[in-house]
């Protein structure tokens, strides 16, 4: 049986109404990475760190999957065999697609997480640095999310998923941001065949075995559909 396991970035939501990063009229052409998404930024201007995500939170509420989240999620429940969803997204449009098999390695808006004791609890749709701690009340409050410089979460598991897989595809990601870029290797060194799905090739897209280029709605579901007609 085929263990088919999936990284997902930005470009998997695009289609969602969802903002990439890299893009030209992306993130990054409005926040300098430095203030946004570093726990050093956190610290000089929490209020501005905590009115980012509470805007992309807005926003992901705002706007439903589109047709390559539930592809993946019909993959998995008729695909006869394994099949793991590694996002790096931290909008919840893979849950409210049907995916369960699901990691999060970025975190999620979902997710509020002290930054003293580090309880982590369902963040309100506006945080706000006044909030207390649930547990040691001291005014700390960040996103669970995993800013540059921090451990992405549950690495040990998804390196083993990588190892034990057949096949590995990497959907609507740049493949500039590590240790994400570098699972194409560690899959490939496992031994597993490796399609990416993107509008071009990305940033570490020699590596990969085979390439979908196109909108990931009619590129994922078109594999989907082949992968469960076989
Ligand atoms: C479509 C489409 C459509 C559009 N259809 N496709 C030097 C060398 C190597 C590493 C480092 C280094 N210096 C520092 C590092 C480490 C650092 C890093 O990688 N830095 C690089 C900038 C060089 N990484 C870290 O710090 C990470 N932690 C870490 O490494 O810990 C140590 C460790 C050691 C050993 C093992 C393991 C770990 C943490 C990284 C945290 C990333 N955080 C962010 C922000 C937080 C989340 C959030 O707010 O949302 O995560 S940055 C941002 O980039 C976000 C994303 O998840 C991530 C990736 O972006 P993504 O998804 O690829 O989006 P884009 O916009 O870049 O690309 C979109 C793509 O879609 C494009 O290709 C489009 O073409 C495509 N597309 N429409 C198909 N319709």
């Amino acid at each position: 049986m085929t263990k088919i396991v999936i990284l997902t970035g930005a470009g998997i939501s695009a289609e969602s109404g969802i903002e990439t990063f890299r893009a030209e009229d992306g993130l990054w052409a409005k926040h300098r990475v430095e203030d946004v998404v570093t726990p050093e930024g956190y610290q000089r201007d929490p209020k501005r760190v905590l009115d980012f995500y509470n805007e992309r939170r807005a926003q992901a509420a705002s706007v439903e999957p589109n047709a390559a989240h539930f592809a993946l999620a019909r993959l998995e429940a008729e695909h006869d065999g394994e099949v793991v969803v590694i996002t790096q997204n931290v909008d919840d449009l893979h849950e409210r697609g049907g995916t369960q098999a699901l990691y999060h390695m970025h975190g999620a808006l979902s997710g509020a997480l002290c930054a003293v004791c580090h309880h982590r609890w369902p963040a309100p749709m506006q945080m706000a640095i006044e909030d207390p701690c649930p547990s040691c009340e001291t005014p700390a409050t960040r996103p669970d999310i995993v800013w540059f410089g921090e451990m992405p979460y549950e690495m040990d598991t998804l390196f083993d998923h990588l190892t034990q897989a057949d096949i590995f595809v990497a959907i609507g990601t740049s493949g500039n941001v590590y240790p994400a870029a570098g699972f194409v290797a560690e899959a490939r060194k496992a031994g597993a065949h490796t399609i990416e799905f993107n509008l071009e090739k990305s940033a570490v897209g020699n590596q990969f075995a085979e390439h979908r280029i196109g909108p990931a709605s009619q590129t994922v579901t078109d594999w989907v559909n082949s992968i469960l007609a076989t």
